[in-house]
C-alpha cells in the first residue's frame, strides 16, 4: 500500500493516518503491513555471521557441516553478534555523554548559555570523581569535574570512577571476574577487536567482555550523561505536564525536538521563550512557539522543564502526518530515515543538527554549544517561516496529564519527606510487605508489536503491589495510558495504594530518558545501602524488563543491569536464540556468576508472571515471606 488507512492498530496513530492530511503518505505502519510481521528468521537467532569475506555464513548449532568456513561455531557467532550489539549500544550512550561532557566543560568556562544549576550535585560528583571539592569556586570545580569526566573516555588502565558507587559486594564480584571497565572507549574498541574474525573464540570469554563493555555504559557513559546533564540543566523534581499527539497546537508554530541530546533542546527551549522570537511568530499569525518532544530528547526536557511530549519512537512519523509540524529538529539515535520523505508531503522542514548525523532530504543546521542560542534561534525562525505554508491539519484530541521528574534524589524526598530524605521508608514498606517489590519497565516501542504490552504489564504489576519505575519510550506509552498520574494509584493493590496515597505519587515513576537508567542503578544501590534488603543489588526484590525493545542500546542496558545483579526480561524475541549454548550462558550461567540473568517473554501476562515470581523468590530468600 502507498499510504492510506493502514490495517495496523497503532493507538492514536491509526486515527491520524486515516485522516485526510495523511493520505498518500507511507509510514512504518504501512511498511510493516507490506513486509509482514515476520523479520528475517535466520538473522534473528544470532547465528548469521558476516564478519569476514569468506562468509556470510549461516551456522546451525549441532550440524557439523554448518559451522563457519573458519570453523566458528554457533555459540561463538551468537556471542560475537551479541557483544557487537552491546558495543554499539554502549557507543551510542557514551558518545552522547561525550557531547554532554564537552558542553559541560565549555559551560564551566562560561562559553555557553547554560549554567551550573545543581551545585550540590556538582560537589557530590566531584567527590566520586576523586576531586576534593573544598574551597574551590563553582566554575573551577565544574571545570575539574568536566576534565576528569572527559578523561574517563580515553582511560587505558585502572577502573572507571563511578564503579566505586556500586555496592561493595558487587565491586568484589566484578574484580574477581575481571570485568571492571578500564576506560569507556577502550571497552568499546576492545569488544570490536575481539569479535573480529579469528580473535576471541570462547563464547563465555566474549560474553565477559560484553559485560565489561556494558558496565562501561551503565556506570560510565550513561551515568556521566545523566549526572552532568543534571548539574547543568537541573536535577529533575516532580513536575506536571502532558503527553501524546494532542499536545500539538493548531494556532502555534509547532517544533518537535527528536533524538537524544538535551543540549540542543535546552537551547531551543530558551529561544522559544525569547520575546523577540514570539513577536516574530505573531507576525505570521501564530500565537507563539509550541515546543514538543519526541523520543528521549522529549524525556530530557519533560523531566527538567515539563515540556510536553508529542510522541514516542513509534509516533515520530505520525507527528508529521498531522500536517501541523513546522519543523522537526533531530540530533542522534532513533531518528527514522523516512522523516524527510514524509515531510515532503507537507510544509514541514526536517532539520538535522549533529555533525554525526545527516539525512538525505533534510536541512542540516550544524549545532555548536558555543553558539547554542544563535543556532537555536535560527532554527526557530526557519520554523516560523514555514507556518504560513501550512496545508490541511489534523491534530488528534488525545493527550494525557502526567507527573514526571522522579530522579533517584526525588524518590528519596518523596518517600522520606524533605527533612529526613532517605530510602528507609521505601525499604520499610518492602520489608513490611505493603510494597511487594520494584520493577523497571524500560526501553523502546516497536512497529512489530501491536499490543500495549507496557500498559497491560504495568497494570498487572501495580495490582500486585509492585512499584514500577520507567524510562524511555516505555515511559511515554505508560504516560499516554494515564499511569503516570497520581489518580492511577487506584489501580494499585491495597498495600501499594496506601503508600502512594500517603505521599500523593503515581504508581509508575518516570525516571527519565534511556541514559537515565543509570538512575535506577543508583536507586538500587541506595536501597542496598539503606539496609534490611541484603548486601547486593542481586538480593533486592527487584527486576527490569524491555518488552518491546528495538535498539541496540536496549541490549547494552539489559547486559549492564544483569551484570549489576538485576535480572531482566526482554521480548518478544532475543538475539541469541539460535544457539542454545550462548542462550544458556545468558539465561542460566549468568545467574551463577552475577546473581542475575536474562529472561525471554512474549506477552504481557508472561512478563508479569516471571517478574512477580522473581520478586517473590527474592523476598523469600531475604526471609521477608515464608
Ligand atoms: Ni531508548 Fe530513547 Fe525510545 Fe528506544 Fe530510542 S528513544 S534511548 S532507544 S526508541 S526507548
Ligand atoms: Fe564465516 Fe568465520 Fe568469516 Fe564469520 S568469520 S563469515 S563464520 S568464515
Amino acid at each position: 500500500s502507498n499510504g492510506g488507512c493502514p490495517s495496523i492498530q497503532c493507538l492514536v496513530n491509526r486515527e491520524v493516518l486515516c485522516q485526510e492530511p495523511a493520505q498518500g503518505v507511507t509510514t512504518a505502519a504501512h511498511r510493516v503491513e507490506k513486509r509482514g510481521a515476520t523479520p528475517c528468521l535466520f538473522g534473528q537467532g544470532g547465528t548469521c555471521c558476516r564478519n569476514c569475506n569468506m562468509g556470510p555464513c549461516q551456522i546451525i548449532e549441532g550440524v557439523e557441516e554448518m559451522i563457519g568456513i573458519c570453523g566458528a561455531t554457533a555459540s561463538t557467532v551468537a556471542a560475537r553478534n551479541f557483544a557487537r550489539i552491546v558495543a554499539a549500544g554502549t557507543a551510542s550512550h557514551s558518545d552522547h555523554a561525550r557531547e554532554t561532557v564537552l558542553a559541560f566543560i565549555a559551560t564551566a568556562k562560561g562559553e555557553t548559555p547554560y549554567e551550573i544549576k545543581d551545585t550540590l550535585k556538582l560537589r557530590r560528583m566531584a567527590a566520586w570523581l576523586g576531586i576534593d571539592p573544598a574551597e574551590k569556586d563553582i566554575q573551577q570545580l565544574a571545570l575539574e569535574v568536566g576534565e576528569t569526566a572527559l578523561a574517563e573516555f580515553g582511560k587505558q588502565e585502572g577502573s572507571l570512577h563511578f564503579i566505586r558507587r556500586a555496592p561493595q559486594k558487587r565491586q568484589e564480584i566484578w574484580q574477581e571476574l575481571g570485568v571492571v571497565p578500564r576506560g569507556i572507549d577502550r571497552e568499546v574498541v576492545e569488544t570490536m577487536h575481539r569479535t573480529h574474525m579469528g580473535v576471541d573464540q570462547d563464547f563465555r570469554h566474549i560474553f565477559r567482555q560484553a559485560a565489561r563493555c556494558a558496565l562501561a555504559d551503565g556506570w560510565g557513559g550513561s551515568m556521566l550523561a545523566t549526572e552532568l546533564q543534571d548539574i547543568m540543566f537541573g536535577t529533575p523534581v516532580p513536575i506536571r505536564t502532558v503527553v501524546n499527539l494532542g499536545v500539538l497546537k493548531e494556532d502555534m508554530v509547532n517544533i518537535t525536538v527528536h533524538g537524544h541530546e538535551p543540549v540542543l533542546a535546552e537551547a531551543l527551549a530558551m529561544a522559544a521563550q525569547d520575546p523577540e522570537i514570539i513577536a516574530e511568530a505573531k507576525k505570521v499569525g501564530a500565537k507563539g512557539i509550541n515546543l514538543a518532544g519526541i523520543c528521549c530528547t522529549g524525556n530530557e526536557i519533560l523531566m527538567r522543564r515539563g515540556i510536553p511530549i508529542a510522541g514516542s519512537f513509534v509516533q515520530q512519523e505520525i507527528a508529521l502526518t498531522t500536517g501541523a509540524v513546522e519543523a522537526m529538529v533531530v540530533d542522534v539515535q532513533c531518528v527514522m530515515q523516512s522523516l524527510p520523505e514524509i515531510a515532503r508531503c507537507f510544509h514541514t522542514e526536517v532539520i538535522t543538527t549533529s555533525d554525526r548525523a545527516e539525512i538525505v532530504g533534510a536541512t542540516h543546521v550544524p549545532f555548536d554549544h558555543h553558539r547554542a542560542l544563535e543556532v537555536a534561534k535560527d532554527i526557530v525562525r526557519r520554523a516560523i517561516a514555514r507556518f504560513p505554508k501550512r496545508g490541511k491539519v489534523y491534530i488528534p484530541k488525545a493527550k494525557m496529564d502526567v507527573v514526571a521528574g522522579f530522579s533517584h534524589e526525588t524518590i528519596l524526598y518523596i518517600q522520606g519527606g524533605r527533612f529526613r530524605a532517605s530510602y528507609k521508608p521505601l525499604n520499610d514498606n518492602i520489608i513490611n510487605g505493603r510494597i511487594l517489590g520494584v520493577a523497571a519497565i524500560v526501553g523502546c516501542d516497536n512497529f512489530r508489536i501491536q499490543d500495549e504490552v507496557h500498559v497491560e504489564l504495568a497494570k498487572e504489576l501495580i495490582a500486585n503491589n509492585v512499584l514500577v519505575l520507567t524510562t524511555g519510550c516505555a515511559a511515554t506509552g505508560l504516560g499516554r495510558a494515564g499511569l503516570l498520574s497520581p489518580e492511577a494509584a487506584e489501580l494499585a493493590g491495597e498495600g501499594l495504594r496506601e503508600v502512594l496515597e500517603a505521599v500523593g505519587c503515581p504508581p509508575v515513576l518516570h525516571m527519565g530518558s534511556c541514559v537515565d537508567n543509570s538512575r535506577i542503578l543508583i536507586a538500587a544501590t541506595e536501597m542496598v545501602r539503606t539496609g534490611g534488603l541484603g548486601e547486593d543489588i542481586s538480593d533486592l526484590p527487584a527486576i527490569g524488563c524491555a518488552p518491546q525493545w528495538m535498539s541496540e542500546k536496549a541490549i547494552a542496558i539489559g547486559q549492564y543491569f544483569v551484570a549489576s545483579g538485576a535480572s531482566v526480561v526482554f521480548g518478544p524475541t532475543f538475539p541469541t536464540t539460535k544457539s542454545q549454548e550462548a542462550t544458556d550462558h545468558l539465561f542460566k550461567e549468568m545467574e551463577e556468576i552475577y546473581g542475575a540473568r536474562w529472561f525471554l517473554a512474549k506477552e504481557a501476562k508472561d512478563f508479569a508472571s516471571i517478574m512477580i515470581d522473581q520478586i517473590r523468590q527474592k523476598r523469600k530468600a531475604l526471609g521477608l515471606d515464608k
